[in-house]
C-alpha cells in the first residue's frame, strides 16, 4: 500500500472548493526551477490569487510530499523583485539599471528587429538560442530558433562538455542501446502493489544525492519508499550524505576516481565468480575483453587511487554480487568528470554483471523517457530544417560529436566562434531559462567577455539576474508554474500543468514561443492558443503509447503509459523488433563497438583527471586540495531562489565543506569566510568544517549571486565574489566530446580578509527589511 494514499479522505477531482478557496490539483515543474514535477494543490482565492500550496496526498508520484522550495511558492510568486512586464534597454546602457518598460507587442517587435538586423548583417546562423537545464523551458527557444529565427544554433546555456546527463545517456545508448533508470516502483500507478513489482534488494547510489536533487525526473524519496520496504544501500561519494549514513556500505572516494573503484569491484566479482554467467552468455558482448581489462585492477591498486580501504572494495564486490535485485541511481558526478564515458561504462556494467537489467526493481529501459522531446518534435514537425552549418558539426569537438552527431550546437564551438569569428561570428543571443556565466558554464569570466560583444541579447527570465543586468537588451518576463498551462513529460507518468493565476504580464515559455513564433512566421505557428497546441502534442506522441487531449489530461492530472519488463526478451527494445538490445551487436556491450568505431577506448577505463595530485603534482604542491563543486542543496535550484527570505534563513551564504584537519591547516574555523583559489581564479565562500568530508577534498557550492547587493556593473549583484565557476574550465571534455572537470579541480583555501562579509550582512538585512 502507498503511504499517504487514501481516496476516501482526499478528493480526486482536478478542481474543487474548500471554503472560500478553489483547490486545483496540478503539477509544479517550473518556474521556479526543478527537475521534478511534483503533485501540488494550488489554493486560489476568489480574486484568483494564489494563497497557499500543499503537496497532493492523492498522487501516486509524490504521495503528498513537497519540498521547501515549493512550499514557499507564494513568496516566490509575489516577490517584489519579480519582473512582471517586458523591458528594453539601450545597448550602450548594458550593465546599468536603465530599463524601460514596454508592451509585450513592442517586445516581440523588438526581438523580430534584432533577428532581422543580425540576419541581414551576418546570416541567421549568427543567432544562438540557449536554454537551461530540465525545467519547463528546455525546448521552446530551440523551436523558435528553428522556426522563427532560422538558426541551427541552440545549446544548453554553454554547459562545458554538455556535462549534465548527456554523457551518461550517450554512454547508455552506446553500451545498452537505450536509457535505463532505477526502478523504485514509480513506473506503474499501483506502485508497490503492482503484481509484477518487487523492490530492489540493493540500490547503488553513486555520485548522486537524490533526496536533494530529484534529478532527471527521478524523485529522491522513492529511495526512501524502497528503504522502508527493506532495500539496502551502497553509496559512493566523497562526502557522507544522509543516504550514505544510512547505507549498508559506503565508500568515500577522491573525486574523479569512480572508474578505478568500479573496475576493481568488477575485478573481485570475476575473481570470486560473483556474476550472472547465464545472463552474460546470453545477452552480453565482449566479456572476455572486459575480464582482461580488469585483470590487473586489484582493490589494492584502486584503493590507492581512490583514497579508500582495499577491504571496502572486496566487501562492495561481495555485497553487489550477492544482493539479489540491484539497481543504480547515479548522478552528475559522472558527467562532470573529463572521462565521463569511460566512468559511466565502468559503473553501468556492474548492473549487467548481475543481470539486473530491465527486471522488476532493477535498472529498466525507459524508451518513452523523452515525452518532452516528443512534444518538441510535434511542435517542430512542420518547421524547416535548418541544420546546415551548425557550430560544432565540423567534427573538431570530440569523437562522439564528430560530424554533428550531438543533439545541439557544441558549447565550446559556440564560444570559439564568439572569440574568433570563425567559421562565422555569433552576434545575437536568445537566452531562455539559463544564466551562462552566473552558473551554467565553466570559466565564467571568459564567457562573460565573449557575450559582452553581442550585438543583441534577449533574456527570458523571472527575475533580474546578473546575466540579464550585464548583457540583456530585451527582457521578457516569464510565468511561474501556477501561471502557465503545460504538460509535464520527462519520464513517466504524463502530468498536467494547469494555470490557476496570472501575475502582471508574465508569460509561460510555450505561450511566449507561440506568440513570438506567430509574429515572425504565422504559417508555422498556427495554433490559436497553448491548450490547442498541447492538445495536438498529447494526441501525437511518438514515444508514449497514450492518446489524450490536453483537457482530458488536465482532469485526470496524471496518466501512466503502459510499462513492461524484460523488453529485451520480447523485442521491444530493438528498432527491428528482434530480441536483444539496440546496440551494434544487439547485446549489452562490455566491449563497446560504437566507441571502437569512432576511435575511443572500447572498454571501460580509468584516467586521472586533468588536474590531480597524480597528473599535475607541481600544481598540487601549490593547490593541495581536490575540489568538487556544485553539490546540490535543499534551498536552491542552481542560481535561483536567492531572493527568497525563507531559503536564505536556512542557508544565507555560499558554503564549502572542508575536513577539520584541512581547515586547521588553513587556519579556518566553522563559519569563516574563506578564499578558494586555484590556477583559474577565486571565489569566496563560508567554511563548513565537517568530518563528513573526505580529508584532502573540499566541496564548494555553485550558482551564487546576491540580489541584495548593487545591481549595476561592476558589482552585478556581487557576481564575481562567490562564483565558483571562476575556478572551473571550459573545454575540458574527454575523447568523446563529453565531460568536464567541474568536480575534479585542485584548489587552496585561506582566510578571507579581516571583516569580510560584515558589509554584506548589512545589505542583506536592509534588503529583507523592505
Ligand atoms: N535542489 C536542487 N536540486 C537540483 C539541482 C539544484 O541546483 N538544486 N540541480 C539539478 C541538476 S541540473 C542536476 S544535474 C542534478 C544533479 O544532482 P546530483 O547528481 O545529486 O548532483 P550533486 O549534488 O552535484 O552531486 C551528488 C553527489 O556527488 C558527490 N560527488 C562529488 N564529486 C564526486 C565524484 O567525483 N565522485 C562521486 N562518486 N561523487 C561525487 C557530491 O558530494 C554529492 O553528494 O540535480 C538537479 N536537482
Ligand atoms: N561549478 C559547477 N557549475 C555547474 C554545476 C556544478 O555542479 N558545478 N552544475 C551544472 C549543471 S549540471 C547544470 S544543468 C547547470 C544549470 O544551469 P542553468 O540551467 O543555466 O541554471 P540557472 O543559472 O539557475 O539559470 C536558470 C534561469 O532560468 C530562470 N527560470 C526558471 N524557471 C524558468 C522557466 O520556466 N522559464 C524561463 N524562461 N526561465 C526560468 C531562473 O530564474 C534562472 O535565472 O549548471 C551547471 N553549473
Ligand atoms: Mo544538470
Amino acid at each position: 500500500m502507498r503511504d499517504c494514499f487514501n481516496p476516501e479522505v482526499y478528493k480526486k477531482d482536478w478542481q474543487y472548493q474548500e471554503g472560500d478557496l478553489t483547490v486545483t490539483r496540478s503539477t509544479q515543474w517550473s518556474a521556479p526551477g526543478c527537475h521534478q514535477g511534483c503533485s501540488i494543490l494550488f489554493y486560489t482565492d476568489k480574486d484568483g490569487k494564489l494563497v497557499k500550496v500543499e503537496g497532493d496526498p492523492n498522487s501516486p508520484v509524490t504521495d503528498g510530499r513537497l519540498c521547501m522550495r515549493c512550499l514557499a511558492m507564494v513568496e516566490a510568486v509575489y516577490h517584489p523583485d519579480r519582473i512582471l512586464h517586458p523591458m528594453k534597454r539601450d545597448r550602450d546602457d548594458r550593465g546599468k539599471d536603465k530599463w524601460v518598460q514596454i508592451t509585450m507587442d513592442e517586445a516581440y517587435e523588438l526581438c523580430a528587429e534584432m533577428v532581422k538586423d543580425t540576419t541581414e548583417k551576418y546570416g541567421a546562423k549568427s543567432i544562438c538560442t540557449g536554454a537551461g537545464t530540465g525545467r519547463n523551458a528546455t525546448w521552446q527557444s530551440n523551436v523558435l530558433g528553428q522556426g522563427a529565427f532560422g538558426t541551427p544554433n541552440d545549446n544548453c546555456g554553454m554547459l562545458a562538455g554538455n556535462c549534465c546527463y548527456t554523457p551518461r545517456m550517450q554512454g547508455m545508448n552506446a553500451v545498452l542501446g537505450d536509457t535505463f533508470i532505477a526502478d523504485c516502483g514509480q513506473l506503474n500507478e499501483a506502485r508497490f502493489d503492482h503484481p509484477e513489482y518487487r523492490r530492489p534488494d540493493l540500490i547503488l547510489i553513486w555520485g548522486n544525492n537524490p533526496l536533494r536533487a530529484n534529478a532527471d525526473g527521478f524523485y529522491g524519496h522513492w529511495i526512501i519508499d524502497c528503504m522502508r520496504r527493506g532495500s539496502k544501500l551502497f553509496v559512493v561519494d566523497p562526502q557522507v550524505t544522509w543516504l550514505a549514513a544510512h547505507a549498508e556500505q559506503y565508500i568515500q572516494v577522491r573525486p574523479g576516481t569512480d572508474a578505478a573503484l568500479a573496475l576493481a569491484i568488477g575485478h573481485v566479482m570475476i575473481e570470486e565468480e560473483l556474476y550472472d554467467k547465464e545472463f552474460i552468455d546470453l545477452w552480453c558482448y565482449g566479456f572476455d575483453e572486459y575480464k582482461e581489462r580488469v585483470a590487473d585492477w586489484t582493490p589494492e591498486r584502486a584503493a590507492e587511487i581512490c583514497w579508500c580501504d582495499p577491504e571496502d572494495i572486496y566487501a562492495a564486490a561481495r555485497l553487489i554480487g550477492t544482493a539479489g535485485v540491484t539497481t543504480l541511481q547515479w548522478g552528475v558526478a559522472f558527467d562532470q568528470n573529463k572521462e565521463a564515458n569511460g566512468t559511466a561504462h565502468s559503473v553501468v556494467l556492474l548492473q549487467a554483471m548481475t543481470g539486473n537489467i530491465d527486471n522488476p526493481g532493477g535498472f529498466v529501459g525507459i524508451n518513452f523517457g523523452y515525452v518532452q522531446s516528443d512534444i518538441r518534435e510535434n511542435v517542430a514537425k512542420g518547421l524547416p530544417k535548418v541544420r546546415e552549418g551548425r557550430l560544432g558539426d565540423d567534427g573538431n569537438w570530440g569523437l562522439m560529436n564528430a560530424k554533428g552527431k550531438g543533439g545541439h550546437a557544441i558549447p565550446e564551438a559556440i564560444l570559439d566562434a564568439c572569440e574568433t569569428g570563425e567559421p562565422y561570428p555569433v552576434k545575437m543571443l536568445f537566452m531562455c531559462s539559463t544564466t551562462a556565466f552566473t552558473n551554467m558554464a565553466g570559466q565564467a569570466r571568459r564567457i562573460y567577455n565573449a557575450f559582452k560583444e553581442m550585438d543583441h541579447v534577449v533574456i527570458c527570465d523571472l527575475f533580474m539576474t546578473p546575466t540579464a543586468m550585464a548583457i540583456g537588451d530585451l527582457f521578457i518576463p516569464m510565468a511561474m508554474g501556477c501561471e502557465r498551462n503545460g504538460v509535464r513529460g520527462w519520464y513517466t507518468p504524463l502530468r498536467a500543468i494547469t494555470k490557476v493565476t496570472q501575475t502582471g504580464e508574465a508569460i509561460g515559455d510555450e505561450q511566449m514561443m507561440l506568440e513570438l513564433g506567430k509574429k515572425m512566421n504565422p504559417d508555422l505557428f498556427y495554433w490559436d492558443d497553448v491548450p490547442e497546441m498541447l492538445e495536438f502534442c498529447t494526441n501525437n506522441m511518438a514515444t508514449v503509447p497514450i492518446q489524450i487531449t490536453f483537457s482530458e489530461l488536465r482532469e485526470k492530472v496524471i496518466v501512466y503509459p503502459e510499462f513492461t519488463y524484460y523488453k529485451y526478451k520480447t523485442g521491444k527494445l530493438r528498432f527491428d523488433g528482434q530480441p536483444g538490445f539496440n546496440t551494434l551487436s544487439g547485446r549489452i556491450e562490455f566491449f563497446c563497438n560504437m566507441y571502437n568505431n569512432v576511435g575511443m577506448d572500447p572498454l571501460p577505463y580509468f584516467k586521472e583527471p586533468p588536474e590531480s595530485p597524480v597528473s599535475t603534482p607541481e600544481l598540487f604542491a601549490e593547490f593541495p586540495l581536490v575540489m568538487t563543486t556544485g553539490r546540490r542543496c535543499w534551498e536552491y535550484f542552481h542560481s535561483e531562489h536567492r531572493q527568497l527570505h525563507t531559503m536564505r534563513e536556512f542557508h544565507k551564504w555560499p558554503m564549502f565543506a572542508i575536513h577539520p584537519d584541512d581547515a586547521e591547516a588553513a587556519g579556518i574555523k566553522e563559519g569563516d569566510w574563506a578564499v578558494i583559489e586555484n590556477s583559474h581564479g577565486k571565489a569566496i565562500e563560508v567554511a563548513h568544517v565537517t568530518d563528513t568530508m573526505l580529508k584532502g577534498v573540499i566541496s564548494a557550492e555553485h550558482g551564487w549571486w546576491f540580489p541584495e547587493r548593487p545591481a549595476e556593473e561592476p558589482s552585478l549583484f556581487g557576481l564575481w565574489e562567490s562564483n565558483i565557476n571562476c575556478c572551473t574550465v571550459q573545454g575540458d571534455f574527454g575523447p568523446s566530446g563529453y565531460g568536464s572537470s567541474y568536480k575534479t579541480q585542485l584548489a587552496k583555501v585561506y582566510p578571507a580578509p579581516e571583516g569580510y562579509g560584515a558589509e554584506f550582512e548589512k545589505l542583506y538585512e536592509a534588503h529583507n527589511a523592505r
